[in-house]
């Protein structure tokens, strides 16, 4: 298991002012922010990033709520990242999410859930790289 992981606060999340929150609740959670960026996506971007969903319904909506303003992007590093992260964050969906977990807290649907969490290593790098060089990932 890596140390790394890849999140993203989402535009519903940025919009409420709720950022420096969910940012707090994931150093107090144990992760280290190891880089950080508060940008808007472009439909490109935001496509790339999500690509694995092309062929879903929901993938219109998706990249449109996606752009819809800014996101924060974080590289997060903690033991486990990946499953911890997951962990933190809790269910797509905030009404199944466990108590106490990010999208339970500040998450209003299934697509307004506040963030994302990468799923695997190998995706987690993946989807950084969208957002950040080598150099800006301070270890
Ligand atoms: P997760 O982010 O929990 O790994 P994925 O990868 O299945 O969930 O979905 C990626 C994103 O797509 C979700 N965070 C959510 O915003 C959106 N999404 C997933 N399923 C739906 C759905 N049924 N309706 C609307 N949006 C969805």
């Amino acid at each position: 298991m890596g140390n790394l992981t890849f999140t993203m606060i989402k535009p519903d999340a940025v919009k409420a002012s709720n950022h420096a929150k969910i940012l707090q609740h994931l150093v107090d959670a144990g992760f280290r922010i190891v880089a950080l960026r508060m940008w808007c996506m472009s439909r490109n971007d935001a496509k790339r990033f999500y690509a694995v969903h092309k062929e879903k319904p929901f993938f219109e909506p998706l990249v449109d709520f996606m752009t819809s303003g800014p996101i924060v992007a974080a590289v997060l590093e903690k033991e486990n990242a990946v499953a911890e992260l997951r962990k933190t964050v809790g269910a797509t969906d905030p009404e199944q999410a466990d108590e106490g977990t990010v999208r339970r807290l500040y998450g209003s649907s299934v697509r307004h859930n506040a963030i994302h969490a990468s799923d695997s290593d190998e995706n987690a790098k993946i989807e950084w790289q969208l957002h950040f060089n080598d150099s800006d990932i301070m270890l």
